[in-house]
């Protein structure tokens, strides 16, 4: 179902006047009110008359996280504080944290979009969503519930850990979706087997995962488990939180951007170069609509490619972007080859053998750089004789290094022996800074 068709199947020149009349608006809003945009434009010499149509938004400066951050706690704020309605902010694991708020408009916005998503993804009012994304300053749970409210489906707010209850719960209430992280998804499922329970026996008909990098290979995996289809869901704090974009459950072929909401523009990775058509690079997205605190031009870090034109699947006109290939910040450098996590995840789970569950460790011997892949095996393979199990390692490293070019080491680790996340998943452990 189109939640909104009149604005998600818009003909183009209408959807780029509309881009046009909201950022001419908002150029002129964080000029009157923000000094930190004031002095960004002054420095290229913009004025908000310069702004004319949304071809202009290349002549606007960029944001950057670290922008955020030097202006922690509110000085972005493009409102007083008596018309903020809701503040967040990530968990910051150095330095201070960054912090994101909400007008009581921004939230009805929010709340709109995240709609949009949950039809996109097969969810109706009938339905009963178990929301397992954290509650708290995480984005995840609240702009789902927003969502839910929107939509009219009974929301479920169990947020995400007690994973006994949980299951419980998805089994008593018969809930009909699951919102979690995709990591989440694949331990709720082995606990699930390991109470007893068999995960394709519940109700559920559809998982909307999102909050971390996951590869097609691991959605195989989830829908084979859960015998539900799995959606990708994307978003950030800075621009909403969850409900940017998110695929078509008739297609599962890019994720729709909403982008009358929020403008994408893709530049090569590290320039300020817009890319070609259809190339990868680095999506930054504008808040055209935001009131609380508008960004302009931020670079999200995160690596994707964009496809233009009418979805064939279910007929949104707003470009989708790719799944998410990693963020510009969490590419290993190992001996001068650029490597994703996202491309190991998708090598091992075209190995039968190999559980989901992998780490990658990376130490510097000498000069060197080391990666070594840490994966686990099932039961019964890890029961097998010491040979069988060197040679499954063999193949695993050959089908890495082949695919990679470059060199790692791999250790075939007992099952249930990486740790499991509720959240987002920590899949690298880089040690080359303790050697510097
Ligand atoms: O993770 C918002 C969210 C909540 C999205 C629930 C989807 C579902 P942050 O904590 O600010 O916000 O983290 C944002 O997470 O820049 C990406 O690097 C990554 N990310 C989010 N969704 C996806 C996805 C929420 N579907 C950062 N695929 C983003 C890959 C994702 N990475």
């Amino acid at each position: 179902m189109i939640w909104q068709p009149e604005i998600e199947c818009m003909e183009q020149a209408a959807l780029r006047d509309l881009q046009s009349q909201r950022l001419v608006k908002l150029v002129q809003w964080v000029n009157d009110r923000v000094p930190f945009y004031q002095a960004a434009f002054q420095q290229k010499g913009l004025t908000p008359s310069d702004i004319k149509t949304i071809d202009d938004i290349q002549r606007l400066p960029f944001t950057k996280k670290t922008d955020l951050r030097d202006n922690y706690p509110f000085k972005l704020f493009a409102v007083p504080m008596s018309e903020i309605a809701e503040i967040h902010a990530s968990s910051g694991t150095t330095g201070n944290p960054t912090v994101v708020a909400y007008t009581k408009n921004d939230i009805k916005i929010w709340g709109e979009v995240m709609a949009r998503a949950l039809a996109s993804a097969g969810a109706t009012k009938d339905d009963i969503v178990q929301n397992a994304y954290g509650y708290g300053l995480f984005t995840g749970g609240l702009g789902v519930h927003y969502g839910c409210l929107e939509l009219g489906a009974a929301v479920v707010p169990v947020s995400s850990g007690a994973t006994k209850r949980q299951l419980k719960l998805m089994e008593d209430f018969g809930s009909t979706v699951i919102t979690c992280t995709p990591s989440y998804a694949l331990f709720m499922a082995e606990e699930a087997v390991e109470m007893g329970l068999d995960p394709k026996k519940f109700k559920l008909k559809v998982g909307i995962y999102g909050a971390e990098p996951w590869t097609h290979n691991m959605r195989k995996e989830i829908e084979a488990r859960w015998d539900v289809k799995a959606i990708d869901i994307y978003g950030l704090s800075e621009i909403i939180g969850p409900g940017v974009a998110i695929e078509c459950v008739e297609g599962q072929d890019g994720l729709h951007l909403f982008s009358d909401h929020f403008y994408p523009e893709i530049i090569k990775p590290g320039t300020d170069l817009p890319a070609q058509a259809g190339e990868t690079g680095e999506l930054v997205l504008t808040t055209l609509t935001k009131e609380g605190i508008p960004l302009i031009r931020y670079r999200t870090g995160d690596i994707v490619s964009m496809i233009e034109g009418t979805c064939p699947n279910c007929g949104r006109t707003s470009p989708r972007i790719s799944k998410v290939r990693g963020r510009t910040d969490d590419m290993l450098i190992i001996r001068g080859v650029n490597v994703f996590p996202s491309q190991i995840e998708s090598v091992l789970l075209q190995i039968e053998e190999a559980e989901p569950h992998y780490l990658l460790v990376v130490n510097r011997v000498g000069s060197l750089d080391q990666l070594e892949v840490q994966v686990e095996v099932n039961e019964k393979i890890f029961s097998d004789e010491v040979k069988q199990l060197e040679t499954l390692r063999k193949r695993i490293q050959k089908e890495i290094e082949s695919t990679l070019n470059i060199v790692v080491s791999v250790k075939l680790v007992e099952p249930r022996t990486i740790e499991r996340s509720m959240g987002k998943a920590v899949r690298v452990i880089d040690n080359r800074e303790l050697y510097q």
